[in-house]
């Protein structure tokens, strides 16, 4: 039997806009009925942002606190937390979703691992900025999953791990084909795979059209993929994916036709060794 791979959604961004698509999810309520649909469709993890009542980026704890309680009232997906955020926020901003503790602590955060172009702006983590978060995730028990969006934020990660900020293996996200930076092809893909710290697990995330086509090369080389409305909000050419439910039944579909069971919350946390 293959490895059960890993489904993320990706459920709401710091980009995507209610103008692009009405199908966003904004507050916690809206936020926690896609996350249970995601989960029912094939997902065992969000990866989650939150926004102001307005729309607004933010990574406020509070509104953490009330995405996280609502998609727990209804579902058992493992949540993700973004410490990201959006461009030109700063490191305590970006870290809203540490400060939760008790039950509305969160299963996993994000960590990128280096600067990079994002767009016409900057995605701006220089090392001492990666070092606070990185503190901050291993001080309050939780594993990172290294966002990557170049080859050279892999060897970073072990630059981390001499330092003791990082455990090695770890769990690394390849987020390819944001304008500026590393685009989604396969031989990029396989590159990044043969850079992994051994016994290191991967998610692949395809960002635009190449989405749902890089769910299927996660599944051929073994690996997890992220889907949703964050990195792309159609579902096939001009057609919208009316919430990121439909993005997950569709690569649910693909990475079963691929010969891949998915992952259970349960079965995910071991994979991870998220503990
Ligand atoms: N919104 C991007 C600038 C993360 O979630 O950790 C950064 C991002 C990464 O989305
Ligand atoms: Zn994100």
């Amino acid at each position: 039997m293959s490895r059960p791979m890993v489904l993320t959604a990706a459920l709401v961004g710091a980009e995507t806009t209610r103008e692009q698509t009405p199908y966003l999810p904004i507050t916690a309520e809206e936020i926690a009925e896609d996350a249970a649909k995601c989960r029912e469709a094939g997902a065992a993890m969000v990866h989650i942002h939150v926004r102001t009542a307005e729309g607004k980026p933010s990574q406020d704890a509070e509104l953490f606190r009330a995405a996280i309680r609502a998609i727990r009232k209804r579902t058992d997906v493992l949540v993700q937390v973004s410490t990201g955020g959006a461009v030109g926020m700063d490191v305590n901003e970006r870290c809203g979703g540490l400060t939760l503790t008790g039950a509305d602590k969160p299963d996993m955060a994000t960590l990128t691992t280096g600067t990079v172009n994002f767009g016409e702006e900057v995605f701006w983590n220089p090392r001492p900025l990666v070092r606070d978060i990185a503190k901050r995730i291993k001080s309050i028990g939780l594993k990172p999953e290294l966002e990557c969006f170049d080859v050279g934020m892999i060897d970073e990660a072990r630059y981390l791990a001499k330092e003791g900020l990082v455990d090695l293996p770890a769990h690394f996200d390849f987020v390819l084909g944001v304008p500026g930076t590393l685009q989604a092809r396969p031989e990029v893909l396989d590159f990044m795979i043969a850079s992994l710290p051994e016994g290191s697990s991967w998610t692949v995330a395809g960002v635009g059209r190449q989405q749902l086509p890089f769910v299927e090369e996660a599944a051929k080389r073994g690996g997890n993929a992220r889907v949703g409305l964050e990195d792309n909000i159609y579902l096939s050419k001009g057609v919208l994916a009316k919430g990121n439910y439909e993005l997950v039944a569709e690569a649910a579909k693909r990475a079963r036709a691929a010969g891949r069971e998915l992952a259970t919350p349960e079965q995910a946390r071991q994979l991870l060794r998220l503990g």
